[in-house]
């Protein structure tokens, strides 16, 4: 899988029933049932996230008129060649284009000069999940790198002063730190650097992860976009004593990008294997007849599947006439965490066989403990799975201090780098150009530098993370 893994993701795709890539235009593709189900479970944990933390879902058009999208200059330069223009209504053009949003920053925030009025409107914290188009030059990938993407949750918020909006960034960080947990897929998150920030942004944060074959992966971006659009848009408060002040703002977002994410971190040559939390089907049940016995066997695979499901389990019942190697494999395949095997000997013994997607492990459960040992075992296959990925994850971040040895280790390792540096950004660029590789950018929560910067060897004020980045 890490040699071939393009092959292996196109492949999985469409096998293990997560998307149809034969729509006929460019970047855009087809959910099928299973993968919609997974996308769905997997926002579910981020919208649920959002809401404790006092987010609340809102939903905005499609369509920005032309000339409210290009008042931000900075923003417009930054998404320019990349907007899809509606241009006409049926036989007739437009008077003014309409924009499909690439991103809802210029969307929203007209509205949200009609809402903010005194500091008492404030903060406000919204979020959406939405499809957005993007033109996208470099090379198209299913769930990667999309023209439409169809699962666009991006969050926007306006406060009072700018250490909210700070706190802001902090607190959203936090939020995609446990989505990501949960899901068990691993990070580094930087402070992007300048050339690399978001387009109408002071400064943005980014989450990183690996790909099997070495690339990086930016699975979620955090920005604090200051004042800039609120001095174009006009969002003012007025303060307690009677001024009048513009909101400091930050804005998101996730994208099914996270998905591909999911697959490629706990896949292996056999498929898919979901964390339980996000696993359409989190335990499926597999009778084993024997012939003339099949009637138990079948009642008691009916009676576990109801209890399960009663009990708040994903389970799901194979009785296809199929033989059950053929069934174990079709599951495999599409990374069930949880199989159950009941044949003649196990109704005889009360118990099931539990077979764990992640380890292949073969546990007897008693029937009387069934949903409690279902539940602590999907538990723990998701705690594995985190702490496997984990554990890779760190093994592919090397601490290189010299120019050639960076080239090296990208070009023969792959995965990150940790690089001391002086803080200039001369010498961000200059170490960028000489490697061909990609500046991430500086640690969130990175460790006190140690060493010299590779291009001027001044003392290193803090490490930079680079890589070949998808
Ligand atoms: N308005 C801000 C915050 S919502 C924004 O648009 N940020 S972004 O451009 O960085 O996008 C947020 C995340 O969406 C990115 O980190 C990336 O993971 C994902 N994303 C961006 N473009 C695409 C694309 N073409 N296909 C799939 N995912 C994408
Ligand atoms: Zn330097």
């Amino acid at each position: 899988m890490q040699k071939n893994f393009s092959e292996w993701f196109n492949d999985i795709l469409r096998s293990a029933d997560i998307m149809d890539t034969r729509y006929p235009v460019k970047g855009l593709y087809v959910w099928l049932p299973y993968g919609l189900k997974l996308r769905n479970h997997a926002f579910f944990l981020l919208k649920h996230l959002l809401e404790q933390k006092g987010h609340q879902e809102v939903l905005f058009p499609l369509l920005i008129p032309e000339d409210i999208f290009k008042k931000e200059a900075e923003h417009i330069r930054g998404f320019e060649s990349q907007v899809y223009w509606v241009t006409h209504g049926g036989r007739d053009k437009l008077d003014v284009k309409l924009a499909l949003r690439p991103t809802s920053e210029t969307s929203m925030y007209p509205m949200f000069a009609l809402w903010i009025r005194s500091h008492a409107d404030l903060p406000i914290k919204v979020y959406q999940v939405v499809n957005i188009f993007r033109c996208e030059t470099k090379m198209t990938k299913p769930l990667i790198r999309l023209r439409e993407v169809t699962t666009f949750k991006e969050a926007h918020t306006a406060h009072a002063t700018a250490e909210e909006a700070d706190a802001q960034v902090l607190e959203a960080v936090k939020i995609y730190k446990s989505f990501f947990d949960k899901v068990g897929v691993p990070y580094v998150v930087t402070t992007r650097p300048k050339w690399d920030t978001f387009a109408g942004a002071k400064y943005s944060v980014a989450f990183d992860t690996l790909a099997p074959d070495g690339k990086t992966l930016q699975i979620g971006t955090v920005h604090n976009l200051d004042q800039n659009f609120a001095k174009v848009y006009d969002l003012k408060f007025e303060t307690p004593d009677g001024k009048h002040k513009y909101v400091y703002q930050t804005s998101y977002g996730i994208s099914e990008r996270v998905i591909a994410a999911i697959m490629m971190t706990h896949g292996d040559d056999t498929g898919l294997c979901l964390p339980s939390r996000v696993a359409p089907i989190q335990a499926v049940i597999v009778p084993i007849p024997f012939k003339g016995k099949e009637v138990p066997v079948d009642q008691v695979a009916r009676d576990v599947v109801k209890e399960l499901a009663t009990s708040g389990v994903r389970a799901h019942l194979d009785d296809r006439d199929l033989r059950p190697g053929m069934k174990f494999y079709h599951w495999e395949r599409r990374g069930v965490p949880l199989r159950l095997e009941i044949g003649p000997e196990e109704v005889k013994k009360d118990h099931v066989i539990a077979v764990r997607r992640d380890t292949a492990e073969k546990l007897e459960v008693p029937r009387s403990e069934l949903v409690t040992n279902v539940k602590r075992i999907l538990d723990d296959i998701d705690s594995n799975l985190h702490d496997q990925a984990w554990k890779s994850f760190e093994g592919s971040i090397t601490e290189v201090s010299e120019v050639g040895a960076i080239k090296k280790t990208l070009e023969k390792k792959g995965g990150i780098v940790r690089v001391p540096w002086c803080a200039q950004e001369e010498c961000g660029t200059s170490i960028k150009e000489q490697t061909g590789a990609d500046v991430l950018g500086q640690e969130l929560d990175g460790k006190t530098a140690q060493g010299i910067c590779p291009i001027c060897s001044k003392k290193a004020k803090a490490y930079v993370l680079m890589a070949k980045p998808y």
